[in-house]
């Protein structure tokens, strides 16, 4: 069983409405839990462009390995109407794999832990609301790169993503 962290993110349509039916879909994969799920957070968009992002990070345990929790990931954004016309376009729905215990990967499918983790406070604030501790293979305590990204606007929401838990 390892500890996995979610990245949800959306900035079309009804964002808030498609990040709870993600937890929900994210609670019926096999071998998984929802462990926790973060504030939402209401973030500009960075590198990205349209309106500003609503985005949360959830915990999972989970017996998949990482490559079939990817695979879980694209299906669930896939169902959710995502099209990817462009790197980096405007979406209904983005799951990105964050952390997945201890692995570091790379492959062409898939780095572990997500290459842009520390570089992007919309993952690094609901992330750390979870776990303030928490430090990542070859990145050390993540809460030392949040100086570094103190320029990004993000506002926590008081409303939650979902009822939890
Ligand atoms: N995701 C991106 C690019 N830019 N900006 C914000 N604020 N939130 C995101 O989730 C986001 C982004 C690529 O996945
Ligand atoms: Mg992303
Ligand atoms: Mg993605």
């Amino acid at each position: 069983m390892q500890r996995a962290y979610i990245g949800l993110g959306a900035n079309l349509g009804d964002a808030r409405g498609a990040l709870a039916a993600a937890l929900r879909a994210l609670a019926a994969l096999p071998a998984t839990r929802v462990a926790a799920v973060s504030s939402l957070y209401r973030t500009a968009p960075i590198d990205s462009s349209g309106p500003d992002y609503l985005n949360a990070v959830a915990a999972l345990d989970t017996e998949l390995e990482p490559e079939d929790l990817l695979q879980s990931l694209l299906d669930i954004e896939a169902r959710h109407g995502r099209e990817r016309p462009y790197r980096n376009a405007p979406r209904t729905l983005d799951l990105d794999l964050l952390l997945h215990g201890e692995r570091q990967l790379h492959t062409h499918a898939l780095t572990l832990p997500h290459p842009r983790l520390h570089e992007r406070a919309f993952v690094l604030r609901p992330l750390l609301e979870l776990a303030p501790a928490l430090e990542a293979p070859g990145l050390g305590p993540l809460a030392s790169y949040l100086d570094r990204v103190a320029d990004q606007h993000i506002e926590r929401c008081e409303m939650p993503v979902v009822p939890w838990p």
